[in-house]
């Protein structure tokens, strides 16, 4: 049987496209955004914070809220906030994202944040955390820049290249960690993490 130019035609056309269609969904990076206009989508709260001597027992205290009318998109933003008299804690949102089916993955995690106030002053360290570990500690974290260094909105980003080995998931986390003795807040928006 011979098959017609047609024929032939349509067949090395469904073959290019289908490898291509392969090609695009295995190397196009996944992207998740997050505006907090509905709920927190999985990104959880979680601290690193002294003991406070003027209450006995307990941590200083610290929250993260959704909040709204502040906000870099939308009408809700996330709100951190710690009391840092004691000069020290931290205080993030964290995220556990799956990864299945890769050795090797290039994360990038960039958000907006807001600080009411510039200062000379270094009040707090905007900070952030790639891993494939449920950050627990400070020490997690890197810092990447002063929290107050402008009033209004500052887009930071982290980045970091990880060797999955048996885990199926990846972590991520943005926050601030004190470093002047007050009380303070701050908001984040707009996360966006990108894995290649
Ligand atoms: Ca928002
Ligand atoms: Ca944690």
């Amino acid at each position: 049987m011979k098959l017609s130019r047609k024929v032939c035609f349509a067949i090395v056309v469904l073959i290019v496209t289908s490898e291509v269609a392969v090609w695009y969904f295995y190397s196009k990076p996944l992207v998740h955004t997050e505006s907090f206009e509905s709920d927190f989508d999985g990104w959880m709260a979680d601290a690193h914070v002294p003991l406070d001597p003027n209450n006995p027992g307990h941590p200083v205290d610290w929250n993260v809220s959704r909040v709204t009318p502040l906000a870099h998109s939308g009408e809700y933003s996330t709100e951190l906030y710690i009391d840092g008299k004691q000069d020290d804690g931290t205080v993030w949102i964290e995220k556990k994202i799956p990864v299945e089916g890769k050795s090797q993955v290039h994360v990038a995690v960039s958000f907006e944040f807001y600080s009411e106030q510039k200062s000379l002053n270094v009040i707090a360290g905007v900070c952030a955390y790639i891993g494939v570990f449920d950050p627990e500690v400070e020490d997690d974290f890197v810092v990447l820049g002063v929290a107050n260094e402008i009033a209004g909105w500052k887009e930071y980003t982290h980045t970091a290249t990880l060797q999955i080995g048996s885990s199926n998931e990846i972590w991520v986390a943005i926050g601030i960690t004190v470093r002047w003795e007050t009380e303070m807040t701050y908001n984040i928006d707009d996360v966006k993490v990108t894995i290649g």
